[in-house]
């Protein structure tokens, strides 16, 4: 297929489930071209139901083909792109894919307290509020999880698998919070040098520098 990749995008201090997409695109070295719609205005999602069939972002153009959802876009690209062609997004070995694919799934499903209170915005305020204590809970669950992968991890690299991955991609802005928000890691001492790794990684840095050029927003 010959059709430029078109991803739409919300604000890069607001919409974290876009931050996935595009750091889903740039980790497949994939030209694409970037529109943002912008959630602050596009108050009755007006603008986002002429693009995408969910009425929310990311979504993903390519020719006539249309893909709403962060998750499924990786899939998309991951099958559209495949290695060796381009680098993979999820790990070779069976066992480490599969892993990486629940880690994925149950990031994309669940951990709301913490995404409601640990509002993606609220990172780039200059003193995020106190963070709610089911916030803090789910904060401490998703750092154990991720303990585990790393203390597991057989593959060299920094990242969830040793090298840049989906799965990494999924928890990036949630490593975000847990970073703007300083959640203990006393518990998981994998976990400080992770996130390091990560919020270095040039892509994120990329979507973090242009996101801290905008104007923060105290909500939207
Ligand atoms: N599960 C979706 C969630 C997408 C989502 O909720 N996007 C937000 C922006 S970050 C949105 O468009 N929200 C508008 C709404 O829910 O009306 C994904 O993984 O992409």
């Amino acid at each position: 297929m010959g059709d430029n990749l078109v991803l739409y995008v919300g604000e890069k201090n607001i919409s974290s489930w876009s931050m996935r997409a595009y750091l889903a695109l740039l980790a497949k070295n994939l030209p694409f071209e970037e529109r943002t719609i912008e959630l602050r205005v596009d108050k009755d999602r007006a603008q986002r139901r002429r693009v995408s069939p969910t009425a929310r972002l990311p979504v993903l153009h390519h020719g006539t083909r249309v893909i709403p959802d962060s998750l499924a876009i990786i899939e998309y690209l991951e099958e559209t792109f495949p290695a060796p062609g381009h680098p993979a997004l999820w790990p070779s070995d069976p066992d480490r894919r599969a892993h990486a694919r629940w880690l994925a799934a149950t990031m994309h499903s669940g951990f709301t307290k913490l995404r409601e209170s640990m509002s993606f915005n609220l990172c780039f305020l200059p003193q995020p509020p106190q963070p709610s204590v089911e916030a803090l809970a789910e904060a401490a669950e998703m750092l154990s999880l991720l303990q585990d992968a790393l203390d597991r991890r057989a593959a060299s690299g920094p990242f969830l698998f040793g090298a840049f991955s989906a799965a990494d991609v999924m928890y990036s802005p949630a490593i975000v919070r847990l970073t703007a928000f300083r959640v203990p890691t006393t518990r998981t001492p994998r976990t400080p040098a992770y996130m390091e790794a990560l919020l270095a990684h040039p892509p994120v840095k990329r979507w973090m520098d242009a996101a801290r050029a905008l104007p923060p927003q105290d909500h939207y």
